[in-house]
């Protein structure tokens, strides 16, 4: 049997990276049958289109994953393949939580012929049997013997072919470019960015978050050596295309376990499996100075914080009050150390944000070194226990917000300030981090770096724009290249020519970061 399996598009950024679940759900299809994937963040097609492609490729099995935000759009393409005729079978967060929406048993249309709950790893062979027998079941629960709810220990994970695989539509390089960017340094004729994981779970229940309800507090993790092999596997790849490949871990939290995580980049380092990587890590476990030594040795270039909030009353609300915003400073100061940074998140909306929230927080970033900041608004989703503390105050005014996608709009009242005002403050962070102006502060504020480290921020925020300000198509990208273009002037101006001395504080520093700081906090000229 041929097998689809499609992710939709989110609706707002191109894909930067691929989602783990096509290829895993792949490399655990039962011998015998063929699967392709269509990502639709890479390859954008139209409901019709797709159902089209599904009658010429022959296929007898479409299997559909999304997230919240992209399950209107699941649907209608999995509406689109029903008519055809082939059977879908819906998976991921979002369905696991509301079932009866996706059959149709909640007075609704029906949207999926079947739906697996929770983590696939154990029933999407039983689900490719099943289809392939033409005995399809409407539901698909992880359970032991005794009926049990069942959590894959992921010790008997599989080794993903990342060899062979074909990455085609993930190749980060414009296919016009890659014949000459081989030849450039050990090579950049591909570049992606490859989803890998190393363990799953948070027992930490943040209120906003489907994590600990979706997989459990119990937390699991791939042997160190299946790891290992894995970014050996990616290393080897990327070499024979003359390419690079950069890792997410996506693990919800990296070093949950610390001891773990050290024990797993030690061994990174022993095997020189080293490739750059970005993982999700909260700022309590980022304490220990011997943790981020093993992070920068490893390859870790960036890790993704979700700080949330600066005021601790917000953080109580949503049962992160583990985050202390006193420590967030001396966080991110540890990692740029070693030139380590960090992509912040914050969320904007909570209970106790009024309206200057957004500037308060900026205050803030601007003493920091500089990262990737990143804002968003309070979403209620299904299941978590944000939703069903807001439905019961009878505070949602979208309930079922995800029947029509709104990038950055809320779906319920904050208590101090106007749902307008909650949209107005998050404009405002984008806007003043990512301004032109910003984006050479960021760059000027690594001035006591070597330029690589520059480049890398400045290309960084570029993209990052992009998941707020519209940035797809050829004309955006020159709009925002000619706004930028000092910095792009002065950033290839010094890769040519060199750069000219900067002075010195009397210990033989680079003052330039004080500075910027000094200018960007408006304490300078
Ligand atoms: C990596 C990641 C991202 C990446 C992007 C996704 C990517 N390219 O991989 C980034 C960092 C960009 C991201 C962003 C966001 N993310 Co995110 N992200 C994750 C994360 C950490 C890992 C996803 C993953 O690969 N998991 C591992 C795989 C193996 O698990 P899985 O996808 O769930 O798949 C398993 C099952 O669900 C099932 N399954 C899944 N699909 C299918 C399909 C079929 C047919 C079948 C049979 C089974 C099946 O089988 C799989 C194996 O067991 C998850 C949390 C988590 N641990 O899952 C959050 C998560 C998916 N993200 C979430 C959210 C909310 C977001 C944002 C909206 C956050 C924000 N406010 O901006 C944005 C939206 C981005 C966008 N533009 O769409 C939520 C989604 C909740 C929901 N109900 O939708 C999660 C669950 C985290 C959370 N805080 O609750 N995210
Ligand atoms: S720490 Fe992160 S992954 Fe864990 S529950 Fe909180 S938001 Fe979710």
């Amino acid at each position: 049997m041929n097998i689809l399996l499609y992710n939709p598009d989110n609706g707002v950024t191109r894909n930067f990276m691929p989602h783990l679940w096509m290829f895993l759900l792949q490399a655990l299809t039962p011998a015998g049958h063929e699967v392709l994937l269509i990502d639709g963040n890479a390859q954008i097609m139209t409901e019709a289109e797709i159902a089209q492609w599904v009658l010429d490729h022959d296929i007898g099995l479409v299997g559909i994953g999304a997230m919240t935000r992209m399950v209107a759009k699941a649907y209608r393409v999995a509406d689109a393949i029903r008519a055809t005729g082939v059977k879908v079978v819906m998976g991921g967060p979002h369905v696991t939580e509301l079932a009866d929406e996706a059959l149709g048993r909640d007075g609704g249309p029906r949207h999926a012929d079947a739906v697996a709950l929770g983590e696939a790893d154990a029933t999407w062979p039983l689900i490719v049997n099943d289809a392939a027998r033409g005995e399809l079941k409407e539901i698909y629960a992880p359970v032991d013997a005794t009926g049990k709810e069942s959590k894959p220990s992921l010790a008997d994970y599989p080794a993903i072919p990342w060899q062979s695989i074909d990455l085609d539509q993930f190749n980060l390089v414009p296919k016009a470019a890659t014949a000459m960017l081989q030849k450039v340094g050990e090579g950049w004729g591909t570049f992606r960015i490859i989803p890998v994981e190393s363990g799953r779970g948070c027992p930490y229940g943040c209120e906003f978050c489907t994590v600990t309800g979706f997989f459990g507090d119990s937390i699991r993790f791939r042997t160190n050596e299946s790891v290992v092999n894995e970014l050996l596997r990616l290393k080897k790849r990327a070499r024979s295309e003359k390419g690079q490949m950069a890792v997410f871990f996506i693990d919800d939290n990296f070093a949950i376990n610390v001891k773990r995580t050290k024990s797993l980049l030690r061994d990174i380092i022993a095997a020189g499996a080293q490739v750059h990587w970005v993982a999700q890590i909260s700022a309590n476990l980022l304490r220990d100075e011997e943790l981020i030594d093993l992070i920068a040795a490893s390859g870790g270039k960036w890790v993704f914080i979700g700080m949330e909030s600066i005021d601790p009353a917000n953080l109580k609300d949503v049962n992160k009050g583990f985050n202390k915003p006193g420590e967030y400073a001396a966080v991110l100061e540890r990692l740029a150390k070693r030139n380590v940074y960090a992509i912040t998140s914050f969320i904007f909306g909570m209970d106790n944000d009024t309206t200057g929230v957004a500037e308060r927080t900026l205050e803030q970033v601007r003493t920091w070194p500089p990262g990737l900041p990143i804002f968003g608004l309070l979403t209620p989703l299904p299941a978590t226990p944000l939703y069903k503390r807001l439905e019961t105050a009878g505070r949602l005014t979208r309930p079922k917000h995800w029947q029509e996608f709104i990038p950055f709009a809320m779906a319920h009242t904050p208590l101090k300030m106007t749902i307008e005002e909650a949209h107005a403050e998050v404009n405002y962070g984008w806007d003043h981090s990512y301004s032109p102006e910003a984006l050479a502060l960021a760059v000027e504020s690594l001035a006591d770096q070597p330029l690589g480290y520059r480049i890398n921020i400045f290309l960084a925020r570029l993209c990052f724009r992009g998941i707020y300000f519209p940035m797809m198509g050829r004309l955006a990208w020159l709009k925002v290249i000619a706004q930028n273009r000092r910095t792009i002037f002065s950033l290839a101006k010094e890769a040519v020519f060199g750069r000219k001395s900067r002075p010195r504080t009397p210990d033989g520093e680079i003052p330039c970061r004080d500075a910027a700081r000094e200018v960007s906090s408006g304490v300078g000229a």
